[in-house]
């Protein structure tokens, strides 16, 4: 009994880890710049995608360091993860001012595929970055598709004119998403159910 307890205990550990540990985009492809709202070419300083990858800074404050890479209007940018995900998009835009009327939007996609041209895409929903920090949900995608593991995510930025020659389109700071568990979770949680049932003989 003392044993099954311990098994247990270390399966709900293992599960725990694999829902709280949160991966972070670490390959970013097909960048394809937009223009900024006057027609103009995005600063190159807002146009380095490393910026996207990695933890995000989450720092709005202003003024500040670039911590962002800008999609320009009708822009795009593919992320990976080294690994795929499931479940979750945590994503993080940097708008100075987006309360003062700085308003942006992009589509938000997932895809499955070997490379990021190739891959097919599902649209999961329309971001603004006045709600940045709000974890997007794949649920509903998940559920329509029947897919449960993906490889990249996609922002296409669906920005309108907002009446500032320099507005520049949607930014991202950085993206996350929830890995999907480890063999090694799985295998111990395999463990502890063979470990019970013998048990139970
Ligand atoms: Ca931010
Ligand atoms: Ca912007
Ligand atoms: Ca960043």
């Amino acid at each position: 009994m003392k044993t099954m307890k311990v098994i247990g205990a270390l399966a709900m550990i293992s599960l725990a880890g694999a829902a709280q540990a949160q991966i972070w985009a670490s390959a970013a492809h097909n960048y394809v710049q937009g223009l900024q709202e006057d027609g103009s070419a995005l600063p190159v300083d807002r146009t380095n995608t490393a910026n996207a990858l990695g933890a995000p800074q989450n720092d709005d404050s202003f003024p500040d360091t670039i911590n962002f890479v800008s999609l320009g209007f009708g822009g795009q940018l593919t992320l990976s993860f080294g690994e795929q995900f499931k479940d979750n998009i945590y994503w993080y835009e940097t708008t100075f001012n987006a309360q003062g009327g700085h308003y942006e939007y992009a589509d938000l996609y997932v895809g499955t595929g070997a490379d990021a041209l190739s891959a097919t895409y599902y649209l999961v929903g329309n971001l603004s970055n006045l709600v940045e920090g709000v974890p997007m949900s794949l649920a509903t995608v998940q559920g329509n598709t029947g897919i449960g593991a993906w490889d990249f995510v996609k922002f296409v930025d669906t920005s309108s004119f907002i009446g500032l020659p320099y507005a520049d389109g949607f930014d991202i700071d950085g993206v996350g998403a929830d890995p999907i568990p480890a063999p090694g979770a799985v295998a111990l949680l395999g463990l502890g159910g063979l470990l019970a049932a013998r048990r139970r003989r």
